[in-house]
């Protein structure tokens, strides 16, 4: 099969790769390890950066997002008992759009499925070939072995994908940093705590009160880093939930059954050069965030509205617009993890961490609550980084 760009991964950066350059008349191959099933059952991010929001409407999938999602013009950050909203309209005339990951992806393969997009399911072996001449991605499926020849591969498969390592070694540098905890979330059938996120600190360890609806809620609760999710009863979660969440939220907190239980590890990880020769890394391929700023699908989109501009050009026979990406994409990806690794710290607890810390990191909430220009740098940052 030939194709001019080959898209490894059929998560949010694949599938919006595919469909804004489907719309320059690039023409391109999805190749996905699972089964759309699995890529649909994901339970992941919920929260939408305004840039996000106008990136999908541009690329034809923004009518439910703005149907059935919700506009937020705040977020409330607690400790000590207390909680106090971050205003993102008076600090910076933004909003941000709550609506989760995996209607975002759904919509995305339904505007694919009408474009007549080539999307290849439970792909095994992906391999990707002569990446600094012309590229090839093989792999198997129905007992054989397939070929796609491309002018460009994009990877977009992930963190534990097989694209970055497709980078010479002596080529790549990493940063890597794991955060000594976890986060186990709860998504549940129960009307949300209150009708914007709560972010809260807590001397037992972080929570987070968000939602994907007015019946739906979606909880988290800081926990160490080797915790296995079903080791947690739902009425301890609820338990320590409440325990955790200011007072007033807690009073409001309405539970019931569980009907998605998951750990998610803490890390930050970023993969530098992001394109090499004809091969370009977009979205967690190449740089992972702690979720604690809502940037992980943010950074991901960044990088596909980037790419997408940059490949067009590109292929409309501009020689220099490849060379520019990999710096222009970092500039986002390390503000994004700037902001959220700030946010972890501010927030969560650390193994060992003293009283004296603990009432930094509350002296610190107060000085935000207290302050113009630092909830003003909180709004900018959580409503869209550098723009
Ligand atoms: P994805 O990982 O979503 O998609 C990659 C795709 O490539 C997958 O479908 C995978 O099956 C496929 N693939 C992998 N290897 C392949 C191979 N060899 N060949 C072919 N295909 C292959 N972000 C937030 O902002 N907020 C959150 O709360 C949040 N929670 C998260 C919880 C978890 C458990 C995880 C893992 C991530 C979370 N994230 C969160 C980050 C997440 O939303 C990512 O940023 C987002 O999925 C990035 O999208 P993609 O880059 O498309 O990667
Ligand atoms: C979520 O709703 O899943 C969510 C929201 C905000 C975050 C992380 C996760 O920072």
């Amino acid at each position: 099969m030939r194709t001019q760009a080959a898209i490894i991964g059929a998560g949010p950066a694949g599938l919006l790769l595919s469909q804004l350059l489907m719309q320059s008349g690039i023409s391109t191959v999805v190749i996905e390890r699972r089964s759309r099933a699995h890529v649909l059952s994901r339970i992941r991010a919920g929260v939408l950066e305004w840039g996000s929001v106008e990136t999908l409407r541009r690329a034809g999938v923004g009518a439910r997002m703005d149907a059935e999602g919700a506009v937020h013009e705040g977020v409330a950050l607690g400790h000590s008992n207390h909680q106090f909203r971050i205003d993102f309209r008076a600090a910076c005339d933004r909003a941000v759009m709550v609506y989760g990951q995996t209607k975002v992806t759904k919509d995305l393969y339904a505007a694919q499925d009408a474009a007549g997009a080539v999307i290849i399911h439970d792909a095994q072996d992906v391999a990707l070939h002569d990446v600094e001449g012309t590229p090839r991605v093989t792999y198997a499926k129905e007992g054989r072995t397939h070929e796609v020849v491309a002018d460009i591969v994009a990877g977009c498969d992930g963190f534990h994908g097989v694209a970055r390592q497709t980078i010479p070694e002596a080529k790549r540098t990493e940063y890597a940093h794991a955060f000594p905890f976890a986060w186990l979330g709860v998504l549940s059938e129960t009307p949300p705590v209150a009708h914007e996120l709560i972010y809260a600190n807590h001397p037992r360890g972080f929570a987070l009160a968000s939602m994907r609806n007015a019946k739906l809620s979606r909880y988290y609760v800081q926990v160490p880093a080797e915790t296995e999710a079903q080791s947690w009863s739902d009425a301890a979660f609820w338990d320590e939930l409440r325990r955790r969440l200011p007072h007033d939220a807690a009073e409001r907190l309405i539970t019931g059954p569980s009907i998605e239980k998951s750990v998610a590890q803490l890390r930050a990880f970023v993969a530098e050069p992001m394109r090499w020769g004809n091969l370009v890394l977009a979205g967690d391929a190449a740089h992972i965030v702690p979720p604690t700023g809502a940037k992980g699908l943010n950074l991901a989109i960044g990088d596909v509205a980037l790419l997408a501009e940059v490949l067009t050009a590109h292929f409309g026979g501009d020689r220099a617009a490849l060379g520019t990406y990999t710096a222009r994409a970092l500039e986002r990806v390390w503000a994004g993890i700037r902001f959220s690794s700030g946010m972890t710290n501010l927030l969560h607890r650390f193994p060992g961490q003293s009283a004296f810390e603990q009432r930094m990191q509350e002296a610190e909430l107060h000085h935000i609550e207290h302050s113009a220009a630092a909830r003003e740098a909180v709004a900018r940052n959580y409503t869209g980084l550098l723009d």
